[in-house]
Order: C-alpha cells, then structure tokens, then sequence
C-alpha cells in the first residue's frame, strides 16, 4: 500500500516513526510543511521538513520533538558572548543542515533535491518532499503586528491572539515536484494530527494541492490533532479559539471535510462520532496518545486497519 502523509509540527513525527515502523518505509511519501521555514543569521532553516528528516532517520530528539538527538550549543553559547540574544535555539550538529542547505540553494539547486540529498544521507527510505520550493513563511497576524510564525511559536510563546494567519507569495506558490503525483497515486492520503491552522493549513494553500486531494481517487484520511477539546502540543487548541472555531476534533473534521473520506478521534472523543458521520465521514476512534515506541506503532496500525477496511469496501 502506498501511503502519502501531509505533515508539519511536533504532532507528525510520532505517527510517522509508527508508520515507518509498521510498513516498508519505502512506500511512504511525506509532504512536509515548509512554511515554518525561517532566515537566521543568512541561514535556510525548515523545520518541519528537518523534524520529518530527523525522525525517520532515527536522530529526532524525541524529548523536543525538534533537532538532532544529543546535539550541542556550543555555537549559540559563542554568540552569546558577543553581546548576541538568539532566541531560535539551532544545535552545533542541526547548524550543518541548514548550511548545506542555504549554500545549495545559492547554488540554484532546489529544496526538494535538497531535501532528497539530506534523507539519503541520513538513511531515510521513504520519500520526503517539502509541499513547495517556493519560499513562503507563515506570518501570524495578532495585537503585536504580523510577526514569522517561529517569532509567535518560540519567542512569544504563543501567548498573543491571533487574528489572522497568512502565507507570504503562496499565490505564486507551485507544489513541489512529487507532489501532486504522490497525492493522486497514492492508495492513502493521511492528514497527521498536526496543527490545521499552520502545518496542514500551510500546505492545503500551496495552490493546487487542495483540488489534488478532493479529485484523488485515494482515500483520504485525517487523526484528529484535537483530544478532549486540547491539543496535545502547540497553539492548534488556542488557534481554533482565537479564529472562531469550537475547541473540539469535530471543527478540525469540518475544517477538512470537504477532501476528507474519513477521520480518526482519540478514543476519548468517541461521544463525538455522530457529529463526525453526520459530516458524510467515515469515523473510528482509537487510541491515538503516542508516548511509546508501541504506542506510535499501535495508532499506525490502527490507521492502515482502517484505510484497509476502506479500500475493501
Ligand atoms: N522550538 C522551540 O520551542 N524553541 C526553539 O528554540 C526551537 C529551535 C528550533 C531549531 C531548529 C528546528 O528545526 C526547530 C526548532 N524549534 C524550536 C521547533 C520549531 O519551532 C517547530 O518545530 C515548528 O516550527 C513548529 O511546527
């Protein structure tokens, strides 16, 4: 079964080392986020496509969800004695990608070959294309101004409330090469419980990729980033609020429902069924809190169980 995955943020890397740890991993494609990407001191920083990377080449630092197991900070301490106050904790070992990969782009090469050259170095089997090459950061409108999404996530820590949330030159945005080839060839589309706000939003705006996912004839599949009416990290819980949506997994399938074939809830939400069905979804619920190497496999499990009852039917 080929599997593409639309993923971005700390809620993607679990399910995906579970996928990876499930199926070949050859037959997974990822579709990364690249609109948390962020200039830093002249350097290309993508931090989604970096967390996917990192977790399926078995070097993610699970405490953090972001940069390299064991890494150091020897780089961002020496700043610091120059008077510096950098804000984006980038590690020694985590510094080398984002230099390979800002020369390379000043080289003219793109951030797909890129990213494809920094996954097989790392060992990574299954593919790993961010959704476009196009340089488009997200930018979240609150009371503070339209800051960079990693200015609102690290260093204002997602207190201000956002009003609106916008993609630089997404309109003139293509997806990537790969893109749109693995979203209508695949069997399965699954929609990680990632933020739908950021993560999935920023992908869903690539011009393009919206339409591929409603004409695919795979099916298409999300796991709720909302448990219990909270998110299990990050400000997806906070965004729903904010924007005007009810705090609860039903509003992120509605969000989604217009591509969706089916939606999975954490099995706390199981009340929530009916809403879900009666948004003309397929629904499960199941355990979807991933602490464990078990646990990841066992929500991944869970999903192919599902996708594999649909494609029966
Ligand atoms: N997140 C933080 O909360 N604090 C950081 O200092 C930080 C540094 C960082 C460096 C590289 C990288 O790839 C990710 C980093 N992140 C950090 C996480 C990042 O903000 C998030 O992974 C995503 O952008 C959220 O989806």
């Amino acid at each position: 079964m080929k599997i593409t995955a639309l993923a971005g943020g700390v809620g993607a890397w679990k399910l995906l080392l579970g996928l990876a740890g499930v199926m070949p991993p050859e037959d997974i494609t990822v579709i990364a986020n690249s609109g948390d990407d962020i200039e830093l001191y002249g350097l290309r920083i993508c931090p989604d496509i970096d967390t996917v990377t990192y977790t399926l080449g078995g070097v993610i630092n699970e405490e953090t969800g972001w940069g390299l197991k064991g890494d150091t900070f020897e780089c961002l301490a020496a700043l610091a004695r120059y008077g510096e106050a950098p804000w984006f904790n980038r590690g020694d070992r985590d510094l080398a990608t984002h230099m390979l990969r800002t020369t390379q782009l000043r080289a003219g090469r793109s951030l797909t070959e890129i990213t494809d050259q920094i996954r097989r170095a790392l060992g990574v089997q299954a593919t790993i294309v961010p959704m476009t090459d196009k340089y488009t950061p997200t930018r979240v409108v609150s009371d503070e101004g339209a800051r960079h999404f990693q200015e609102y996530f690290v260093r204002r820590r997602c207190e201000p409330r956002v009003r609106e949330i916008r993609f630089e030159n997404i309109e003139s945005a293509e997806p990537a090469e790969g893109v749109l080839r693995a979203i209508l060839k695949s069997d399965c589309v699954v929609v990680c419980p990632s933020n739908p706000f950021i993560s999935i939003g920023a992908i869903l705006a690539v011009p393009g990729i919206r339409d591929a996912l409603r004409e695919t004839r795979a099916k298409v599949i999300a796991v709720s980033p909302i448990v219990s009416g909270r998110a299990l990290k990050g400000p997806a819980a906070d965004m729903l609020r904010d924007l005007g949506h009810d705090v609860s997994a039903r509003a992120v399938a509605s969000m989604y429902r217009d591509f969706l074939d089916g939606f999975i809830l954490d099995q706390t939400d199981a009340a929530l069924e009916p809403e879900v069905a009666a948004l003309d979804l397929r629904v499960l619920s199941t355990p979807t809190l991933m602490n464990s190497l078990e646990d990841k496999q066992r929500t991944a499990h869970s999903v192919l169980g599902f996708v594999t009852e649909f494609l029966e039917s």
